[in-house]
C-alpha cells in the first residue's frame, strides 16, 4: 500500500494553535511537564503520622496548606474517601482525622466533629481497612495484637515458594517491607497527652475494653472492595500462631534482612523510594534504628519531592512526579500536529529531558535485592527515582523515534538499543508485559490480598496498556532500523496474540491505569495495528463498534472511575475531553477518522476548548488497583491536542 500524502484539513487549526501554546507555556525549564499528581487520600495522613512518630510536625506553611487541602476534600457526610472523588471510608476518614489532630486542629472543631459523627457509628478505628490499623498501631492508637500479622520472617522463607515476598508486585512488596520491619519490632510512637486524647476520640467505646481478637477481623463494609478470603484467614491464623512462638534470634535475623532490603531500595532511588508510602515508612524505620543517623537525614532531604501546591492546598503526590510519562506523550502529540517551526523549541527541550532521564545502569546487586536489570529503561518520573517501567520505556522510546526524523532525538542508537533490550527482557511467558518486572508468581496469589481497599496488588501481571506500548515501541524500532530482527518480530507477534486473547467479548479492553474502557481500547487497538493488523481485522471492527455504541448524542465520550471498580461502562454526567480524545485516537488509528462518529467527536472536542486554550477541568482520568483515582494533570492539555491533530489528517 503506498502511503497517501497526509493532507491536513485545517478545521482544528486555531484550536491546535492555542492548545500548543498552552503546552509550551506550561513546560518546565528542564523540558518536562511537572504537575499535580494528587488524588489518593491516604498519603498525607501517613506522612503526618510518620513525622509525628519521629517527633516532628510539618513546618508551618506546609502544615497550613495540608490542613486546607484536607478540609477542602472532606466529603459532605463528614468523612474522606479513598481518593478525592470517592465516597467516605473509615480507613481514610479516621486517618485524615488523626492527621488534622496531629497538625493542631482542635477536637471540637466543627469539621472534626462531623468526621467523628461519620466514622464512630461505623465502628471508628476498629472498623478501618487494614492499612489504617497499621498506621494507628505505629502511633500507639491501636494494639499490634489487633492487626493481621506481617512477620518479617516471611522474607527468610525459601525463595522458590510461590508466595515468597520477592514475588509480589514491587509496590506491594515495597510497602509491606517496612511494614514488616515495624511490625516485627512492634514499633510505636512515645505516649503523649495528645495521642491519649485522640485515642479516646477515634474509638466508639472504652479502649481498655477492646476485644483485639475480634478487632482483627473487623472491617466496615465501606472499606471492603476485596473481601478477605478463607485462604487469607487461614494464612493469618498460621502467622498468628507463629507470632506467639517466634524466637528472638530468628526475629533479629529477619529484621536485619528486611533492613538491608530497605537500605538497598533507599540507595537505588536516592532516598526518593518507589512511592510515597514506602518513602515515609522507610524513613520511620531508620528513625527507630538511629534517629540521628545519616539515613534519616537523607530521607528528610528528599521529602519535598512529593509535595505539590495547587489551588486546593498542598497535597502529597502519588509519585515523585509523572514527568517522563507526560513528556513522552506530549512529544507524540506535538509531533502529530505536524511539528512546525514554532513547536521545535518545545520538542527540543522535551528531547533533552527524555535524554537526561533514561536509566543508564543496573542497580547494585540486582539479584540479591530482587531487582530486574534496569539499564536502558525509562522511569515514570525521573532517572533519580531509578525504577524503570515497561510502558514508560516504550513511550520514551516511541518519543525518541518520533523526534528522530525531525533531527531532534538526542538519545544515541546504542542507548535506544538498550531500551529495546530492556523491553525484550520484560516480556512475560504469556506474551504480554507487566509493569516493573516479569510476572514472578501465580495470579491466584490475589486470594491473599490483605489490603481490603485495593484489588490486583499481589502479582505484577500482563496488562493491555503495557503490552500495547511495548509492541508499538518495538514496531517503531523495527521500522527505524530497517533491517530484520527475529527477536523483535517474535516479541511483537507474541504481544499481539496476548492482546487478542484478552479482548473482551464486546470488543473492548479494560484499562487498569486509566479510566477505563476508552483507555484500554485505545491501547488494544493501537497494539494490534502496530503489530500489523489490517483495519478490516474483525478484532478492530468490534473495538470501534464498541466505542461508537457508547458515544453520547452530543458526540462526546464519558467514563468515570466506577467503570474500573465495577468492570462495566459507567457513564459520567457530561462528556469528558480526555475520554473523548482516547476514543477519537482509537477510531482514527483504525481508519475511521472520516466517519460520522469521529467527525462529531472532534466537533465536540473543538467546541469544548476554552478561550484560554485549555479544556475545562473534569473528573479524574487515572486509576490504580481498580479502586483509587489519581489525577494526571497534563492529560487535559495533551490528549485533546493529539486527537484533533490526528482527526484533521486525511
Ligand atoms: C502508577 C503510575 C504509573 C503507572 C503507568 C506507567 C501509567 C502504568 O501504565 C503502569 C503502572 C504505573 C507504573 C503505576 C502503578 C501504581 C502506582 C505506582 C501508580 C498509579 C502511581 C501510584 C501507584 C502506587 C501503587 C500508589 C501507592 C499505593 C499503594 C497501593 C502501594
Amino acid at each position: 500500500m503506498s502511503a497517501a500524502p497526509e493532507v491536513r484539513v485545517p478545521r482544528s487549526e486555531p484550536i491546535l494553535q492555542r492548545g500548543l501554546e498552552v503546552l509550551a507555556s506550561t513546560q518546565d525549564a528542564e523540558g518536562s511537564w511537572y504537575g499535580d499528581y494528587g488524588g489518593p487520600q491516604f498519603l498525607i495522613p501517613i506522612y503526618v503520622a510518620g513525622l509525628h512518630v519521629m517527633g516532628r510536625v510539618p513546618e508551618s506553611a506546609q502544615r497550613e496548606g495540608l490542613v486546607a487541602y484536607l478540609r477542602r476534600h472532606q466529603n459532605a457526610d463528614g468523612g474522606w474517601g479513598l481518593d478525592v472523588e470517592s465516597p467516605s471510608q473509615v480507613f481514610t476518614s479516621v486517618l485524615n482525622y488523626v492527621a488534622l489532630r496531629l497538625m493542631g486542629v482542635a477536637e471540637d472543631n466543627t469539621g472534626l466533629r462531623r468526621a467523628r459523627q461519620w466514622f464512630l457509628p461505623r465502628g471508628g478505628a476498629l472498623a478501618s481497612g487494614a492499612w489504617g490499623k497499621i498506621i494507628l498501631a505505629l502511633l500507639g492508637l491501636y494494639e499490634y495484637r489487633g492487626l493481621q500479622p506481617v512477620p518479617p520472617e516471611l522474607w527468610l522463607l525459601p525463595e522458590s515458594l510461590p508466595f515468597h515476598p520477592s514475588r509480589l508486585w514491587c509496590h506491594c512488596r515495597m510497602v509491606y517491607l517496612p511494614m514488616s520491619w515495624l511490625y516485627g519490632r512492634k514499633a510505636r510512637a512515645p505516649e503523649s497527652p495528645l495521642l491519649a486524647s485522640i485515642r479516646r476520640e477515634i474509638f466508639d467505646g472504652d479502649y481498655a475494653q477492646v476485644d483485639w481478637t475480634a478487632a482483627r477481623e473487623r472491617v466496615s463494609p465501606t472499606d471492603v472492595y476485596t473481601p478477605r478470603t478463607v485462604w487469607l484467614k487461614a494464612a493469618n491464623q498460621l502467622m498468628l500462631g507463629y507470632e506467639r512462638v517466634a524466637g528472638k534470634q530468628l526475629r533479629e535475623r529477619a529484621l536485619d534482612f528486611a533492613l538491608e532490603q530497605i537500605r538497598a531500595e533507599d540507595e537505588a532511588t536516592h532516598y526518593i523510594c518507589i512511592g510515597p508510602i514506602n518513602k515515609v515508612l522507610n524513613m520511620v524505620v531508620w528513625h527507630f534504628v538511629n534517629p540521628e543517623g545519616p539515613e534519616v537525614r537523607a530521607h528528610l532531604e528528599r521529602l519535598p519531592d512529593y509535595f505539590y501546591e495547587a489551588a486546593d492546598g498542598i497535597k502529597m503526590n502519588g509519585y515523585n512526579s509523572s514527568e517522563l510519562w507526560d513528556t513522552a506523550f506530549a512529544v507524540q502529540a506535538v509531533v502529530a500536529t505536524g511539528a512546525s517551526e514554532a513547536t521545535r523549541p518545545m520538542l527540543a527541550e522535551a528531547a533533552r529531558f527524555i535524554e537526561a532521564n533514561q536509566v543508564l545502569e543496573d542497580t547494585r546487586e540486582p539479584a540479591r535485592f530482587y531487582r530486574h536489570p534496569s539499564k536502558g529503561g525509562w522511569p515514570f518520573s525521573t532517572r533519580e527515582h531509578g525504577w524503570p517501567i515497561s510502558d514508560c520505556t516504550a513511550e520514551g522510546l516511541k518519543a525518541c523515534l518520533a523526534l528522530a526524523p525531525l533531527g531532534l532525538n538526542r538519545v544515541s542508537e546504542a542507548r535506544l538499543q538498550d531500551a529495546v533490550g530492556f523491553i525484550l527482557s520484560m516480556q512475560n511467558k504469556d506474551g504480554g508485559w507487566a509493569t516493573y518486572e516479569l510476572q514472578r508468581g501465580p495470579q491466584v496469589l490475589e486470594v491473599l490480598n490483605p489490603s481490603d481497599v485495593f484489588s490486583t496488588i499481589m502479582v505484577d501481571i500482563s496488562y493491555v496498556e503495557c503490552t500495547s506500548a511495548c509492541v508499538q515501541a518495538l514496531a517503531a524500532w523495527r521500522k527505524h532500523i530497517q533491517r530484520p530482527d527475529a527477536r523483535v518480530d517474535e516479541a511483537i507477534a507474541r504481544g499481539a496474540a496476548f492482546i487478542r486473547k484478552i479482548q473482551r467479548e464486546d470488543g473492548s479492553w479494560v484499562g487498569s491505569w486509566g479510566v477505563c474502557f476508552t483507555y484500554g481500547t485505545w491501547f488494544g487497538v493501537n497494539g494490534l495495528l502496530a503489530a500489523g493488523a489490517s483495519p478490516e481485522d474483525p478484532a478492530l471492527r468490534r473495538a470501534t463498534a464498541f466505542l461508537r455504541s457508547y458515544q453520547r448524542s452530543d458526540g462526546s465520550w464519558s467514563e468515570v472511575v466506577e467503570s474500573c471498580r465495577q468492570g462495566r461502562w459507567v457513564e459520567g454526567k457530561e462528556g469528558h475531553a480526555v475520554n473523548t480524545a482516547w476514543a477519537l485516537l482509537t477510531l482514527a488509528a483504525a481508519g475511521e477518522q472520516a466517519s460520522d462518529s469521529a467527525r462529531r467527536g472532534a466537533q465536540w472536542l473543538r467546541g469544548r476548548q476554552q478561550a484560554d486554550g485549555r479544556w475545562p477541568p473534569e473528573p479524574i482520568a487515572g486509576i490504580f488497583n481498580r479502586t483509587c483515582a489519581i489525577h494526571y494533570d497534563a492529560y487535559l492539555r495533551i490528549f485533546p491536542v493529539w486527537a484533533l491533530a490526528v482527526c484533521d489528517k486525511r
